[in-house]
C-alpha cells in the first residue's frame, strides 16, 4: 500500500540522537561502551541514529541530569540533525524526563525504555508479552502526567509500543488496575508450568545464560539439533524453550535456552521476567555463554555475575563457555582460567569446534551427581532408562543380557538393585 504523504512521517525512522557519559554511578561497563552499545538498542528497535555526544560529569544535576549549558548544546544539535528523538544512556527519573522535554522540544526516552520497547517489539507468545506488557507499564506508572490529553502518545516510535490493546494510553487508575491483572494471569500461568514440570520426567537441566547476542541459541541449536532463531540482533530470544538433547553417550538432558542479559537492564523487566528466568534457578548446570569477539568481555562479565546473583543463581555449578572462537584464531582460553573463570572452555557454535569437549564437562558435571550401579538388565525401557538418564561408563554384551556401569540417580539406582551385580564390576 502506498504511503500517504501526511502519513509519511509516521512510517519513517526516528531520527535518535544519543546523550552518554558518567554520571557517577557504578557500572560494569565504561560509558563508552555503554553508548556503543545504546546506539545498537536504539538501531535494533527500529530508529536511525544521527548523532550522539558524551558527557563526562561527576554528579548528575537533580532536573535534567545533564547540566543546563550541555542541555543548549544538546538542543542545537538536535536542530541541526533534524532529530526528533533524544535518548539518555541513563535512566532518568519523571522529572528529569518531563523538563528535558521542555527544554529540547523533541521526545525524550531513557536506556530502559529502549530495552523495553525491543522487548515488545519481539516478545511473541503470551507469556513473554503478558511480561513484557507488565515491565512497561510499571515502568510508565511513575511518568503518567494527570489525566486524559497529555498522557497521548499516539505518535508512535520507542517507547510508544506495547503489546497490550492499551498502547499506554491510559490513565493511572486503569494502569493500576491492568498491572494487577497482569500479575495475576502471570501467576496463572507460572502455576500451570509448574503443575507440567510436577508431571515431567526429571532429567537433569542444563541452562545456557549470558550476556545478549552471545550466541546461546546457536549453541542450544548445536547441541540439540534444533533450529530456535539466533540472528544478529540484541534480544533475538524473548521467548525462552527448553529443548532435550541427546548427549553422545545416550543420555538425554534438557537444555533451556533464556532471555539475554546487557548491562542495565531496567528492574522492572527483571521482576517481569523473573517467572520465566527460575529455569536458571532449578538448573543442575549452567553454561555461561561469552562471546570472545566483545571488546568489553570482562565488563559484560560482571554484568553477568550481577544479574545471576539476583536471581539467585551465582553459587551452581557452571561452565564458562568461550563462544565465536573461529573469529578469534589466537583466543587464548588459558588466560581466563587464571583469571577465575570457572572450568573455562573455548568453542566455535556455529563451526562446533570445542563442542565436544563441552559435552564432556556437562557428562562430567551430570555424572559427579549420581550414584554409581553395575547391572546386567535385558534390553527393554529400564536399560532405556539407564542408557537416556545415567552416564553409562562400560556395556557388555552377554548371552542377551547387557551388563553395565553406569552413574545414575539415587532413585533410579534404587529401581536397579533388584539387577545388581558384584562390586567388582565397579570400576
Ligand atoms: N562466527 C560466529 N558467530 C556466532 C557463533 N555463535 C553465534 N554466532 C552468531 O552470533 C549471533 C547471535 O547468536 P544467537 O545465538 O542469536 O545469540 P543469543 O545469545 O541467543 O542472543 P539473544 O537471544 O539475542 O540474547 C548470530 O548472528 C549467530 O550466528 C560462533 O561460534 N561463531
Ligand atoms: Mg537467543
Amino acid at each position: 500500500m502506498p504511503v500517504r504523504p501526511e502519513d509519511a512521517d509516521r512510517f519513517a525512522p526516528e531520527r535518535a540522537f544519543l546523550v552518554g557519559g558518567d554520571w557517577g554511578r557504578a557500572s560494569a561497563l565504561t560509558s563508552e561502551e555503554s553508548l556503543v552499545e545504546l546506539e545498537n538498542l536504539v538501531r535494533a528497535a527500529g530508529a536511525d541514529v544521527v548523532g550522539g555526544v558524551m558527557q563526562k560529569r561527576n554528579k548528575a544535576d537533580a532536573a535534567l541530569l545533564i547540566g543546563r549549558g550541555k542541555v543548549a548544546a544538546v538542543a542545537a544539535e538536535v536542530k541541526e540533525m533534524e532529530a526528533n528523538l533524544v535518548v539518555f544512556d541513563e535512566p532518568l527519573t519523571p522529572a528529569q524526563q518531563r523538563n528535558l522535554e521542555e527544554k529540547l522540544d523533541v521526545r525524550v526516552v531513557d536506556r530502559p525504555t529502549v530495552i523495553l520497547d525491543i522487548f515488545a517489539q519481539r516478545a511473541r507468545t503470551n507469556e513473554g508479552r503478558l511480561q513484557v506488557e507488565l515491565a512497561q507499564l510499571e515502568h510508565e506508572l511513575p511518568r503518567l502526567r494527570g489525566w486524559g490529553g497529555e498522557l497521548s502518545r499516539t505518535a508512535g516510535g520507542i517507547g510508544t509500543r506495547g503489546p497490550g490493546e492499551t498502547k499506554l494510553e491510559i490513565d493511572r487508575r486503569r494502569v493500576m488496575r491492568k498491572i494487577s491483572t497482569l500479575k495475576r494471569k502471570l501467576k496463572d500461568i507460572a502455576r500451570r508450568r509448574s503443575l507440567e514440570r510436577a508431571g515431567r520426567a526429571d532429567l537433569p537441566l542444563a541452562a545456557i545464560v549470558g550476556y545478549t547476542n552471545s550466541g546461546k541459541t546457536t549453541l542450544l541449536n548445536r547441541l540439540a539439533g534444533s533450529e530456535a532463531y539466533a540472528a544478529d540482533v540484541p534480544f533475538a530470544t524473548l521467548d525462552p524453550f527448553i529443548k532435550r538433547a541427546r548427549l553422545p553417550s545416550g543420555r538425554v538432558i534438557l537444555l533451556a535456552d533464556t532471555v539475554g542479559f546487557i548491562s542495565n537492564l531496567p528492574p522492572d523487566l527483571i521482576t517481569a521476567f523473573r517467572a520465566t528466568m527460575e529455569e536458571i534457578g532449578r538448573a543442575d548446570v549452567i553454561l555461561v555463554v561469552r562471546d570472545v569477539t566483545a571488546a568489553e568481555i570482562e565488563g559484560r562479565a560482571e554484568v553477568v555475575e550481577d544479574l545471576l546473583s539476583e536471581l539467585g543463581a551465582r553459587e551452581k555449578r557452571r561452565v564458562d563457555v568461550f563462544n565465536k572462537v573461529d573469529l578469534v584464531p589466537d583466543f587464548d582460553v588459558a588466560r581466563y582460567e587464571q583469571l577465575g573463570f570457572e572450568n573455562p572452555v573455548a568453542i566455535s557454535a556455529t563451526t562446533g569446534d570445542g563442542c565436544d569437549r563441552l559435552v564432556a564437562l556437562i557428562e562430567d558435571f551430570l555424572g559427579r551427581e549420581g550414584v554409581r550401579v553395575a547391572a546386567e538388565l535385558s534390553p527393554g525401557p529400564l536399560l532405556t532408562e539407564v542408557y537416556e538418564r545415567g552416564r553409562v561408563l562400560t556395556r557388555d554384551y552377554r548371552d542377551g543380557r547387557v551388563r553395565v556401569v553406569a552413574d545414575v540417580s539415587p532413585e533410579l539406582a534404587r529401581r536397579l538393585e533388584p539387577y545388581a551385580v558384584a562390586d567388582k564390576d565397579i570400576p
